[in-house]
């Protein structure tokens, strides 16, 4: 693995050259969560933003997506764009249909502003709780912003941290239609794949059957590094457990790592560790983002 460049903060940018997987992802694979930044020359990043990633734009995510074998992309507004969705739009329109994206939204969005982002091939809007990441957000807000999108059939993404879960369970109860959360529920992998913190995101999960999860980000959750022996067992309990209801991502250009960057090849090899049979594959790589993300295209 070579790291190509620094970001402007020190940040680490994205593995020039990831391996070729060794596995070989079902035909028509989803990698269902990524993220396009910049170029910032083009696409300035948001003046509340709370890091400065290197650009990763369009193109080498559509080529990274040919590399690791894959056929599409759900690509999800990060924080350091703010609510200024230009850069997703712009990768959704030169995608060909082979991208659908998740935009992030604030309370004064227009109804016209919401269709042409649904035209664009957004599908979902996306609530962040990290407060690294963001300032709050009033929880009053969020289910305004999630009534208004039921109309288009949008999706809720949610990105928190297990510690959170708790005092955000209560508005994921009351938010309409599906929900996704990102990576996870963010465990702290120390405290074990049986402990009652990961039992907590389970339970949650299996009383509301609107939850779907990303098993996604390793690298963010790992405390042994590449090749994240220890984030395995949590990816696997949650596709084996709720097979209709995870999707999986590469979260390239893995935005605000500063501890590794992972290959994103090495990420694309542990699938079969979490899904170990082919149809644990085509359900977490096919069926259910394509159900998501391009319900069209389903046979009935
Ligand atoms: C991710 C993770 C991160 C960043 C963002 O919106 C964001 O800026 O999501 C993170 O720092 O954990 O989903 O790629």
């Amino acid at each position: 693995m070579s790291v190509s460049d620094l970001g402007a903060a020190g940040y680490l940018s994205y593995c020039a050259t990831p391996k070729r997987p060794d596995f070989r992802v079902p035909e028509g694979a989803v990698d269902a969560h990524c993220h396009v930044f910049g170029p910032a020359s083009r696409f300035p990043f948001a003046p509340e933003r709370k890091y400065t990633p290197v650009d990763a734009p369009k193109e080498q995510l559509f080529r990274l997506r040919d590399h690791l074998g894959f056929s599409r992309n759900v690509i999800v507004q990060a924080t350091c764009h703010g609510r200024n969705n230009d850069a997703l739009v712009d990768a959704l329109d030169a995608s060909d249909g082979r991208a659908r994206g998740v935009a992030v939204v604030g309370a004064g969005v227009t109804d016209p502003e919401l269709d042409a982002l649904d035209r664009a091939g957004v599908r979902g809007v996306r609530f962040n709780f990290l407060k690294r990441l963001v300032d709050d957000t009033p929880h009053a807000v969020f289910e305004r912003i999630a009534q208004r999108v039921q109309p288009l059939g949008w999706h809720i993404v949610v990105y928190f941290e297990a510690q959170d879960l708790t005092t955000i369970a209560p508005l994921l109860g009351r938010l309409p239609g599906r929900i996704v959360v990102d990576h996870m529920g963010r465990p702290d992998v120390t405290k074990g794949v049986d402990g009652p913190e990961f039992a907590r995101f389970i339970e949650l999960m299996e009383r509301n059957q609107q939850i779907w999860v990303k098993v996604s980000c390793p690298e963010r959750l790992t405390v042994s590094g590449p090749p994240y022996d220890d984030v395995v067992p949590f990816a696997h309990r949650l596709v084996t457990t709720f097979p209709d209801r995870v999707l999986w991502g590469t979260d390239w250009p893995h935005p605000n790592m500063e501890t590794h960057m992972p290959d994103d090849g090495v990420l694309t090899d542990l699938i079969p560790r979490i899904a170990p049979t082919e149809s644990l594959q085509q359900a977490l790589l096919v069926t259910n983002p394509m159900r998501l993300y391009w319900p069209e295209e389903m046979q009935p």
